[in-house]
């Protein structure tokens, strides 16, 4: 019996990581998905199914929790098959300068962008080693890990973190086959920057105010042009923009 091929996205909630998920269930791919929302995960869960007719495991987890993402160890051997790993879950908190930001802001971005997106690499990393049958790592970095931009402080910290592990990862796992990608969105209109102000629209939305940014989807897209490269080809970073943002700091408004 042909086996399908399994993603596990972390993250799949909300903006990319749902735009993820949608789009490898298309593909046929059976998906584990994460995040901390557990409605959205069975609601999602439900329709993925239902529309793609694929598997799926909604799993409860909060990457910050070395605990929580033990839960993974309880999934069947089965599923244990990972094929492709879509570090993902992320978030901002803040934009204040360095001298007065919020250290509990800084411990949120710390554990969940670099901490959490270590703990779920080791198990599924872990995997896919013993399963001997390679596997594809994607990283969720940002344009803020090639560049910082004023007040960005903490966040492009974590993100830089991101881009130094993806290097570290495409070292470290070459003798096991496992490819390693780095994707590195500019603005994408998500929940990003409503979880970043804290639930403040209107300030949230004034971040995309005229200019058209990159939509969940485009990156979904990008990160499927990575997955479905031949065995022998590995992209190994991309910085993917909207056509009116030439770095963190020029936004062509109109
Ligand atoms: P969203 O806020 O729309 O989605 C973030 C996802 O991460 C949600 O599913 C959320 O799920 C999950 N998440 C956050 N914290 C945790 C946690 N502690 N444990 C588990 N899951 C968590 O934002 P985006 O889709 O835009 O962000 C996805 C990634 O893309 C992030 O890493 C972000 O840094 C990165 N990025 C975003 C850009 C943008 O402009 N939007 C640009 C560049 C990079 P839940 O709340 O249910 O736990
Ligand atoms: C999100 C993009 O420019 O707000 O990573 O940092 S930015």
């Amino acid at each position: 019996m042909m086996m399908s091929k399994i993603a596990l996205i972390t993250g799949a909630t909300a903006g990319i990581g749902e735009a993820c998920a949608r789009l490898f269930a298309q593909q046929k791919y059976d998906l584990i998905i994460t995040g901390r929302r557990t409605e959205r995960l069975t609601s999602l869960s439900q329709e993925l199914t239902d529309v793609y007719g694929i598997k799926v495991t909604a799993l409860t987890m909060d990457v910050r929790s070395k605990e929580e993402v033990q839960k993974l160890e309880t999934l069947s051997d089965d599923w244990k098959k990972v094929d492709v790993l879509i570090n993902n879950a992320g978030l901002s908190q803040g934009l204040d300068p360095i001298n007065s930001g919020n250290t509990d802001d800084w411990d949120v971005m710390i554990d969940t962008n670099i901490k959490g997106l270590l703990y779920v690499t080791k198990v599924v990393s872990t995997w896919m080693v013993s399963n001997a049958r390679g596997g594809h790592i994607i990283n969720i970095g940002s344009i803020a890990g090639k560049e910082t931009y004023l007040n960005g402080n903490v966040y492009c910290a974590t993100k830089h973190a991101v881009d130094s592990l993806n290097k570290a990862m495409r070292i470290d796992l070459l003798p096991h086959k496992i490819k390693v990608t780095g994707i590195h969105p500019g603005a994408v209109e998500t929940e990003f920057s409503e979880v970043r102000f804290k639930g403040d629209t209107e300030r949230a939305k004034k971040v995309y105010d005229g200019y058209e940014p990159l939509h969940a989807q485009d990156i979904a897209e990008t990160i499927w042009f990575a997955v479905s490269r031949p065995a022998h080809v590995n992209i190994n970073d991309m910085l993917v923009m909207p056509t009116a943002q030439a770095s963190t700091s020029h936004l062509l408004r109109e």
